[in-house]
């Protein structure tokens, strides 16, 4: 029988009902619908004494279908499936494969016992959304593996492996060869036993010999310091806090009711737009996707400082063949050194096996010419960021390399059709801009150009997957669509500290937002240096005839280049990261006030936030106006990855929804009205404004071109 996205066959004395809804097996209504009446035939057969559930494809079901979570939940209700299921007077056995998540480990639970194959991972990642378990999670597994334990997977959201599971007693049995046939013969071995201990969710307490209070307060108190904006985490502790004494239905009706406060709370709707957004964001472009994506078995690296040298890193580490070049022999080594050391401590943490990091290091090779490049399939540029090196090294790349090779540059702020018109396959030329540190950051921005081929751009969309980073790809103007918003962010820091705030408070107020540091204690971080030879080397850092705060610029002046100096904005001691208060850029501040005539105000931390997070949507509308990145979401997913803009928040444009783009904008014209020329409003966000459009709905509305 066949009952659209779940089927039942009986063989042998056992049904089993098979989820088939890929790519996830995701819990929607039909498939919650189809369950239920698969689970009915199999209980009114006669022929069937027991009962298997499993998924075909890659996994078992991995959670509630989230895209049906923006409207009301359908009948029939996820907690009367688990029911039927768990009150079976036939055993009924769980076969897990995959990744066996929210939903759908709700569902094994309900099952009398589970079986798992050995790669499984398992887990109540609702958190993660911004909501908690709402089918019986938070009742049920802490019947299974205690309430400690349990508290920990539903707050942290992580999945655990399935040899962890069977130790904590979450699956019966572990199955390497057939899975449904050792599903079926536990169910067998049930048939004729007692399934009353087996019925999770109406065991008696099964936290004995727990300290319950003393638990819940260590979750608490955990949520309070790592996780202090999340509505979810407190509201998980306090179903799973309920459910230890309460009566079932009692206990299911309050999960649902904080489950369903969850969901409509602006916690979870960031969230499910961060998920949504990020797979979105990764996708290849309409006009690329059918091209063919060239196979990239080996890559060149040019450049042996930290960034050629990261990059480097990445492809070895994904297994991919690497040659890196350096012109200068000390940069060769010290590349050499640096990845060496760089695998090893990877396997001395416990990240790699042994083998695999000497297998990753050895995929690097350092090469002492060019003309070793000659059988590389892409090569990824890290020289000095100046126009002149840059392209004598695409000339020289033109000449070494085969032609359908790909080139990319990684430079942050240079135009890489200037790259690519140097060459002679300005098709095959991109940018790959990567963040720094590059092993450690996902974001990857693929710069396109308007000569840049669909094959190309689809190779390299492709390879980004593979190398384990979130390939954006943006257009080509000046420092893409990262750095671009992040220098009015910046401006905006550095004018309100000439105005009268202090580096402490701009910094604080930020934090305090969401943002892991503020902006001066990321330029300490990032070293100061590098954007002042930018400002020195690039007109458009400090466009003729408009505001522009020297303050970074004195402070260099110093030889103070944030944190590798000891000393910036804020002064560290040997070797740490802490910023400290730094006097004498306090002193240096009050002569540059005194310099530019201004007597330094109160600023109130509203203006603070509103100035800086404001003039990042301002520029975010721009960037979209200008197709130079194809949807809001892609800037969310940016600045959240690049960033650490607060992924509860949804990003900086999400976030802009739902304060209000009106409210962004009226904010927006009154600080250009009262006098920074670097806040007029975007003209999109004007437009926005007066229509009442948000940025979610820019491209239902195709107010934006891609
Ligand atoms: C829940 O269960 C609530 C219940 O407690 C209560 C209910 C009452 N729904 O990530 P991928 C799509 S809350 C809908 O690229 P991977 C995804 O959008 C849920 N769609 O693959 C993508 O679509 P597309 C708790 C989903 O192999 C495609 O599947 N569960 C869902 O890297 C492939 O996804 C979770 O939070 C879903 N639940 O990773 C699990 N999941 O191809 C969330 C995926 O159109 N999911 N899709 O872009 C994951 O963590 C990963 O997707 C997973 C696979 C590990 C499963």
């Amino acid at each position: 029988m066949s009952n659209g996205p779940v089927s039942l066959t009986v063989r042998g004395g056992c049904a089993h009902v098979v989820v088939d809804n890929p790519p996830v097996n995701a819990l929607s209504r039909d498939v919650r619908a189809g369950i239920e009446t698969a689970m009915r035939a199999a209980l009114a057969d006669r022929s069937a004494d027991c009962i298997v559930i499993r998924a075909a494809g890659r996994t078992f079901v991995a959670g509630g279908d989230i895209g049906e979570f923006d409207g009301p939940l359908l009948p029939p209700d996820m907690n009367d499936v688990v029911a039927l299921v768990e009150t079976s007077d036939k055993p009924v056995v769980a076969a897990l494969h995959g990744t066996v998540l929210g939903g759908g480990l709700e569902l094994a639970l309900g099952c009398h016992a589970r079986v798992a194959a050995s790669e499984t991972r398992l887990g109540l990642p609702e958190v993660t959304l911004g909501l908690i378990p709402g089918a019986g999670g938070t009742r049920r597994l802490p019947r299974a593996i205690g309430l400690r334990k349990a508290l920990d997977m539903i707050v942290e959201g992580a999945p655990i492996r399935a040899g962890e599971a069977r130790t904590l007693g979450l699956v019966d049995e572990i199955v390497d060869g057939d899975l449904p046939a050792a599903a079926e013969t536990l169910a067998r071995s049930l048939v004729g036993t007692d399934l009353a201990p087996r019925r999770l969710g109406s065991a008696a307490r099964a936290t004995a010999g727990e300290d319950v209070d003393a638990i819940l307060a260590a979750a608490r108190a955990r949520v309070a310091q790592s996780w202090p904006w999340s509505t979810a985490r407190r509201a998980a502790i306090e179903s799973v806090a309920q459910g230890v004494d309460n009566e079932l239905d009692a206990a299911l009706a309050r999960e649902r009711a904080l489950f369903e406060q969850c969901r409509a709370g602006g916690e979870s709707k960031a969230l499910i737009h961060m998920f949504f957004a990020e797979r979105d964001a990764v996708r290849v472009p309409a006009w690329a996707a059918a091209a063919n994506a060239m196979p990239i078995a080996r890559v060149g690296v040019v450049g042996g400082g930290t960034m050629g040298r990261g990059i480097a890193i990445v492809f070895a580490a994904a297994g991919i063949p690497t040659l890196l070049h350096d012109s200068n022999p000390a940069a060769r080594a010290a590349a050499r050194v640096g990845i060496d050391a760089h695998f090893k401590s990877q396997a001395e943490r416990g990240r790699l096996a042994p083998e695999a990091a000497q297998a990753a290091a050895a995929a690097a090779t350092i090469v002492d010419s060019l003309d070793a490049f000659a059988p590389v399939d892409l090569v990824v540029e890290a020289a000095f960021e100046q126009m002149a090196v840059k392209l004598e090294v695409f000339r020289q790349l033109d000449r070494v390399t085969r032609p359908d090779a790909v080139l990319a540059t990684n430079t942050s702020t240079l135009d890489v059709e200037a790259i690519a018109r140097a060459t002679g396959r300005p098709d095959n030329v991109l940018g790959m801009h990567f963040f720094s540190p590059a092993p450690v950051m996902r974001l990857l921005e693929i710069v396109r150009t308007p000569l840049t081929g669909a094959s190309a751009l689809r190779s390299v969309v492709d390879l980004s997957r593979r190398i384990g980073k979130t390939g954006i790809v943006v257009g080509n103007a000046f420092g893409f669509v990262a750095n671009r918003m992040i220098f009015e962010y910046q401006r905006q820091g550095e004018f309100l500290v000439e105005e009268g705030a202090s580096p402490e408070q701009v910094d604080r107020v930020l934090v305090e937002f969401g943002m892991p540091m503020g902006p001066f204690a990321m330029a300490d971080m990032a070293g100061l240096d590098v954007a002042w030879f930018l400002r020195k080397e690039i007109p458009q850092m400090r466009p003729a005839g408009r505001r522009y705060s020297a303050l970074a610029d004195h402070i260099c002046e110093r030889g103070w280049f944030g944190q590798k100096t000891g000393r910036g904005w804020f002064r560290y001691e040997a070797g740490g990261r802490k910023p400290l208060p730094h006097p004498e850029v306090d002193a240096l501040v009050d002569a540059e006030r005194r310099r530019l005539g201004l007597s330094p105000r109160t600023v109130a931390d509203e203006e603070i936030r509103e100035r800086c997070l404001f003039a990042l949507v301002n520029e975010a509308a721009r960037l979209l106006d200008e197709g130079l990145a194809a949807r809001p979401g892609d800037i969310d997913v940016i600045y959240a990855q690049g960033f650490g803009f607060p992924r509860w928040r949804g990003g900086p444009l999400h976030w802009a929804d739902a304060i209000g783009v009106a409210h962004v904008h009226r904010r927006v014209e009154a600080y250009h009205d009262a006098g920074d020329p670097w806040l007029q409003p975007a003209p999109l966000l004007a437009r926005m404004a007066a229509e009442g459009v948000k940025f979610s709905e820019l491209e239902r509305k195709a107010w934006i071109r891609r």
